[in-house]
């Protein structure tokens, strides 16, 4: 069994947060994470505070563990789900896609423990100073909206640039990775992509197909040229989105492209106008399992790993 200080800070049995997938995690998702045992969370991506409140209500009914909110803050709601957020005191917020600092007073008011996706070790510094509970520390093999480092030097990073407990995210799907991420220092970690897999998880059978079936090289970055790089697997949609993104497309047109792709990809499975994120890590995703077993089977894959590096010291 592996306990880490995480463990205690939020309440949860594993070290295991389930990643904030703007338009997937839902209020079922999340409360099947945390009726495993992990931290689940419910994304708030674009949508207005009213459908935050209603899933965090629906996750109370769900589950009596702890549970969490991600604020996208690029989102033109983050405002109102920000205030969403604290009016509901749910136990903890992880934050991604940009600097928090304007919400950290509202959320600690609140009791709330707040966890930001930090891309740097000047972002670590700074909501270390603001009271954050932990970081994660996100490397660029995730899915989604990446930062420039990768989680190899990402996470030493992070771990000597504050005190707070580091967790881990982004190529990390196994047992392997796990145990990868706390040699590096992290004392958990946050999957995205594996959970993708998860029974409890309401993506479109299409989407869910191509995560189990996806290969090594299967996701590719879009959305460098406009300051967003964004992982997702490498579907026609990614590939012309990425042609027209090299071959002198405007801003505008780009953020044509880009509209509706997510809900296309997710609700409806459309793989010529949907944008389907994920990490690179979709590779070792291998079947679809219920969500408390990934959380169990990644923890126990880990113990053997880490019990055994001793080996190799004389
Ligand atoms: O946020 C994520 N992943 C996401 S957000 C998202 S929705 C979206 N879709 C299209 C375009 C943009 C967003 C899909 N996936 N991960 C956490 C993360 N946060 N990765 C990188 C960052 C980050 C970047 C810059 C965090 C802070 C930051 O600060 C910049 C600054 O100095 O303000």
């Amino acid at each position: 069994m592996i306990r880490t200080e995480l463990c205690e800070l939020l309440g949860i049995e594993y070290p295991v947060i389930q990643g904030g997938m703007a338009w997937i995690a839902d209020a079922e998702l999340a409360a099947a994470v945390s009726n495993g045992g992990g931290l689940g969370i419910i994304a708030a991506g674009n949508a207005p505070g009213e459908y935050v409140r209603e899933q965090v209500r629906k996750a109370k009914t769900l589950t009596d563990k702890p549970f969490g909110v991600n604020i996208m803050l690029l989102s033109p709601f983050a405002d109102e789900v920000a205030k969403v957020a604290a009016e509901e005191q749910v136990a903890v917020v992880t934050t991604g896609a940009g600097n928090p600092s304007k919400y950290m007073k509202l959320w600690l008011e609140a009791g709330i423990k707040v966890i930001p996706v930090v891309p740097s070790v000047a972002m670590a510094k700074l909501v270390t100073r603001l009271g954050a509970a932990a970081v994660i520390a996100e490397g660029g093999e995730s899915g989604g909206h990446i930062g420039e480092l990768t989680t190899m030097v990402l996470v030493p990073l992070i771990c000597d640039a504050t005190h707070l407990p580091v967790i881990a995210a982004g190529g990390i799907a196994d047992g392997r990775g796990v145990a990868a991420a706390m040699m590096l220092g992290a004392c958990g970690v946050q999957m995205g992509t594996r959970f993708l897999s998860a029974e409890e998880c309401s993506i479109h059978p299409v989407y869910k197909e191509k995560i189990v079936k996806a290969k090594d090289l299967c996701t590719m970055v879009t959305g460098k040229r406009l300051g967003h790089p964004v992982r997702s697997l490498r579907t026609s949609f990614a590939r012309n989105y990425f042609k027209e993104e090299y071959g002198g497309a405007s801003d505008e047109a780009l953020d044509a492209l880009a509209t509706g792709s997510l809900r296309a990809a997710v609700v409806d499975g459309d793989t010529e106008n949907g944008c389907f994120l994920s990490g690179q890590v979709a590779a070792l995703v291998k079947q679809v399992e219920p969500a408390a077993a990934i959380v169990r089977a990644v923890m126990e894959e880990a113990e053997p790993i880490l019990k055994g590096a001793t080996k190799w010291v004389k």
